[in-house]
């Protein structure tokens, strides 16, 4: 189980490419809660989701993020693949100015992808949490 502080990270779109995030890399501790925050505060008002990767999985997170884009349920469903078993967690889709908080640890060393899965979004908008 996580123990220690939360370790908060905040996030938003980039201020010059509103289809990118501000922040590409955040180092966190293995085994401590994450608490990140993304704020949809931009200039150009797009909706966007933050979906959280096991170590690792960054080619099954864009192949998800291009299956779901298909989906035609996919608004529905906040373009989250629910059935993809490599994702930690994930926002809904955040509406332009408002934000959402997600919990989460990274439990052992490695690099965390994230991205928005919102239809043509995830090939920029994505980084990694490497946890140390
Ligand atoms: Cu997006």
């Amino acid at each position: 189980m996580p123990s220690g502080p939360a370790q908060e990270l905040s996030l938003t779109p980039d201020p010059v490419n509103p289809m990118a995030y501000a922040i590409k890399l955040f180092n966190v501790k293995a085994g401590q809660p994450v608490k990140l925050t993304f704020n949809n505060k931009a200039a150009v008002p797009l909706p966007h989701n933050v979906v959280v990767g096991k170590a690792g999985s960054k080619d099954a997170l864009m192949a998800a993020a291009m299956k779901i884009m298909t989906d035609p349920n996919g608004m529905a469903k906040g373009f989250v693949p629910e059935d993809c078993p490599d994702i930690i967690a994930h926002t809904k889709l955040v509406q332009p100015g408002q934000s959402e908080t997600i919990s989460f640890s990274c439990p052992s060393p490695g690099e965390y992808p994230y991205m928005c899965m919102f239809p043509g979004h995830s090939a920029l908008m994505n980084g990694i949490i490497k946890a140390e």
